[in-house]
């Protein structure tokens, strides 16, 4: 039985490498990405049983995902296979360490997802349910199986992990700061990143935006300060350091690495400010190798950066 769960769009993804741009790459790498599998994965990498559901088109890369992230240790007995849509596809380049996408998933199967998909017994034995705001930019139909989920598990008493994830690329900001706003109400953890926040809420004042985190029910963990990740509780503000990242590749799914880490702290029982070390350490070696989720490392390798091993390469 998985302690955590999690659900949303997962994609093909296909890559340029090299530094070249989609434009001009003769070749293209495939994996897939999306937000909620790439966090499921780092969850089970550190460990932890996890579930990840949503709907994929019955096709090559609906299979390809639902196997790999299967291969994972994720549980996908809930994952829906469909003929009524494709497998949503995005494209990615990451020129100098700035990472681009192009999105191919309007009308995709996990775009028609519907609250009857929703298995509210799977829900409401999990500790933990893992949403982002991803979901309800796809389709008002997605958005309402969001609300829906949010509800059964604070019907269950599951506590909700809500990271926005704004994506400008799928709907206007306006749009987005209507629905993601009160979904952050329900949360127990809130986990933003900073420059997210500015454009919620309209502003660039920190003392502003803590006071808005600081009338929420939730913990809030902010992400991407200067160097340093704040934790916000009953308006108390800790800040602390970022890991830092030898080198940065490719920076998709470093906030997805980063809630993964906070949760499996979460789950073994550590102080909120463990945790938060924890996920920042998964996001520091998120961004270290091409790929959404390849990077994330597993509860070895992640104590073994913590008390700075050396790795024997040869
Ligand atoms: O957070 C990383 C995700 O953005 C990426 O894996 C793909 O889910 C995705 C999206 O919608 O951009």
């Amino acid at each position: 039985i998985p302690e955590v769960l999690t659900f949303g769009e997962s994609m093909g993804l296909l890559m340029s490498t090299g530094n070249k741009g989609i434009e001009y790459s003769a070749t293209l790498d495939k994996s897939f990405g999306g937000a909620e599998s790439n966090f499921a994965i780092g969850v089970a990498r550190l460990g932890h049983r996890v579930g990840w559901f949503g709907r994929l088109g019955k096709d090559p890369l609906g299979l390809m995902i639902q196997k790999r992230i299967r291969g994972e240790g994720v549980d996908v007995s809930r994952v829906e296979l469909t003929d009524e849509a494709p497998t949503g596809l995005m494209l990615k380049e990451a020129i100098s360490g700035k990472s681009f996408v192009y999105y191919y998933r309007k009308n995709s199967a996990a775009s028609l997802m519907r609250p009857e998909h929703l298995d509210e017994e799977y829900i409401k034995q999990a500790k933990i349910l893992h949403v982002t705001g991803i979901t309800a930019a796809l389709s008002e139909s997605c958005r309402e199986t969001l609300w829906a989920a949010i509800r059964m598990a604070k019907k269950h008493g599951v506590k909700v992990c809500f990271d926005p994830n704004l994506r400008l690329k799928l709907w206007t900001l306006e749009e987005a700061r209507e629905v993601l706003l009160p979904m952050a109400e329900e949360a127990d953890y809130f986990l933003p990143g900073l420059d997210e926040l500015k454009l919620m809420y309209e502003t660039e004042d920190f003392d502003e935006i803590v006071a808005r985190l600081s009338k929420l029910r939730a913990v809030s963990i902010v992400k991407g300060g200067d160097d340093e990740t704040y934790l916000i509780e009953n308006g108390k503000v800790t800040a602390i350091p970022f890991f830092k990242a030898e080198r940065v590749v490719d920076t998709v799914g470093a906030g997805d690495g980063f809630c993964a880490g906070f949760i499996v702290g979460v789950l073994k029982g550590y102080d909120l400010a463990e945790a938060v070390r924890l996920g920042s350490l998964m996001g520091s070696l998120a961004v270290q190798m091409e790929g959404d989720w390849e990077a994330l490392p597993t509860w070895e390798k992640a104590q073994a950066v913590l008390q700075n091993k050396k790795s024997v390469e040869r």
